[in-house]
């Protein structure tokens, strides 16, 4: 990389996170944004070494393409946007933020992608790798860029790494040793336009394995398991809760098995897992699995599953008031990873649904409610659509709001002490708000406000 010249396109955590490392490792970078209101001032605040560094806003002048070598793409931005086709018309390759720090890094890695799961299991795999060893890393979609460590990694240090298919859309030599893929529901169609594609590209992550290397798939998925099954570069590792395997992870009398070699060892009795759900079995045996293949002891994976407590905005606890209790799980951001929170609930509930537009259906999650559901509050880009597909299913307490705060005292007033109000929406948060963690955030603020 040193000399070269790099377009780093996007200018959010990924982007910033790229230009740090490229100016590290002696690039000058173009850093581009289609936003032209960014704050300049505050952008150039993040580099240790801004003269290096030239900032592009707005539209992408042919002349900045001729001086490039390498082009390093945000997950966010799409491969269908046309300044990325000027980019590639000009012979200029593209990197995703991934391949730039696979490109770098010298540890191992162990990444995991599916619709949903991720950042519950990778949290864990990370837990169980830190306590193993202290250095290991916790990066990608998760929140903090693979690109700010991988430059400093050393060999053999443990990188556990949530990956998106946004990220693995522009991967070219990334290489994990461990991969997973947790299950296979149809997400981000508006980005990747089919299911097929969508699922191409989450199974790329099992590109540049070799038969030396594992990828942890989802036995009880039909979906994961018929591609996990044409795979032939890499050995496959299942995990079932429904089913004793031949070999691999697996719930047996209650009980989760490693069976390898035609040998068992109990890991733990499911009932000793503290977080909510069927879907959480999933992720502790895909990350019992994954951590297993990467080499850890049994008993560090036993000590960290046992004492796991899940993630923020995830089927989150915010708080108990007269009897109510209130759940944040803002990283619902489609219809199947709502549906996993709506079944984890014991009690009639209110619900808070609705964001950006994925070009999602939401005839499942609507089914999913089963009765449970006592108001769905809508707010954001969807609702007038999950209120019309809520009433062809003969579900008819749909409220408007046009604020989260507004959702929240709606809910307050209306919940009677036995009930739960679960924020949950089905959707992405980018109509309204920064992202999940945001609308999270405020969702917390709101209940936590509500007076005794
Ligand atoms: N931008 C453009 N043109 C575009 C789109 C975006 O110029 O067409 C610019 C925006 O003006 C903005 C910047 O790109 O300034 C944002 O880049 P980004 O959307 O790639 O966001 P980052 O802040 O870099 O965050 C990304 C991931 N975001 C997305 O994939 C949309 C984060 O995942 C990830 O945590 C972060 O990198 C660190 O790796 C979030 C996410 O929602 C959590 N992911 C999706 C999901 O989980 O479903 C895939």
């Amino acid at each position: 990389m040193k000399g070269k010249k790099v377009i780093v396109a996007g200018a959010g955590k990924s982007g910033i996170s790229s230009v740090g490392l490229l100016l590290r490792n002696g690039s000058d970078v173009i850093l581009f944004d289609q936003n032209e209101s960014l704050d300049k001032d505050a952008l150039f605040r993040n580099f240790g070494s801004p003269e290096r560094v030239e900032l592009v806003l707005g539209g992408m002048p042919a002349e900045k393409m001729k001086e490039a070598d390498l082009m390093v793409i945000s997950p966010g931005i799409s491969l269908d946007a046309p300044f990325v086709n000027r980019v590639r018309d000009a012979g200029i390759k593209i990197w995703g933020e991934i391949e730039l720090a696979a490109h770098f890094n010298k540890g191992r890695i162990a990444a995991i992608t599916g619709t949903n799961g991720k950042t519950t299991t990778t949290t864990l795999v990370g837990e169980i790798f830190k306590n193993l060893k202290k250095d290991s890393l916790v990066v990608g979609n998760i929140g903090t860029p693979f690109t700010q460590f991988a430059d400093a990694t050393l060999p053999g240090q443990l990188v556990a790494a949530e990956i998106s298919s946004f990220q693995l859309e522009t991967i070219h030599d990334f290489h994990p040793e461990v991969s997973a893929v947790l299950n296979l529901t149809p997400d981000h169609l508006n980005r990747h336009h089919t299911f097929e594609n969508y699922a191409a590209m989450k199974m790329r992550i099992t590109e540049n394995q070799t038969t030396d290397d594992y990828c942890v798939m989802n036995y009880d998925d039909p979906e994961v398991r018929k591609r996990a099954e044409a795979l032939t570069n890499v050995q496959v590792v299942y995990f079932s809760r429904l089913e004793e395997l031949e070999s691999g992870v697996f719930v047996k009398d209650g009980r989760i098995l490693i069976r390898d070699g035609g040998h068992d060892t109990e890991v733990l009795p499911v009932s000793d897992i503290r977080i909510l759900g069927d879907h959480n079995v999933e992720n502790v045996l895909a990350a019992v699995a994954i951590s297993y293949k990467m080499g850890v002891p049994i008993s560090v994976i036993r000590d960290t599953v046992e004492t796991f407590r899940g993630v923020e905005h995830r089927i989150e606890f915010v708080r108990k008031l007269r009897g109510v209790e209130y759940y944040n799980d803002s990283k619902g951001t489609n219809p199947d990873a709502a549906i996993k929170a709506v079944q984890a609930m014991r009690c009639p509930t209110l619900l808070i649904g609705g964001g950006y537009n994925k070009d999602s259906t939401y005839d499942e999650w609507i089914e999913a409610f089963g009765g449970k559901v006592r108001y769905l509050v809508l707010l954001g880009e969807t609702a007038q659509a999950i209120s019309d597909c809520a009433k062809q299913h003969g579900f008819n307490q749909v409220i408007y709001v046009d604020t989260l705060e507004e959702a929240v005292k709606f809910c307050a007033e209306h919940a009677h002490p036995g009930e739960a109000v679960l924020l949950s929406p089905a959707c992405a948060s980018w109509d309204m708000f920064k992202n999940y963690e945001e609308r999270g955030n405020l969702f917390k603020e709101y209940v936590n406000q509500l007076e005794e």
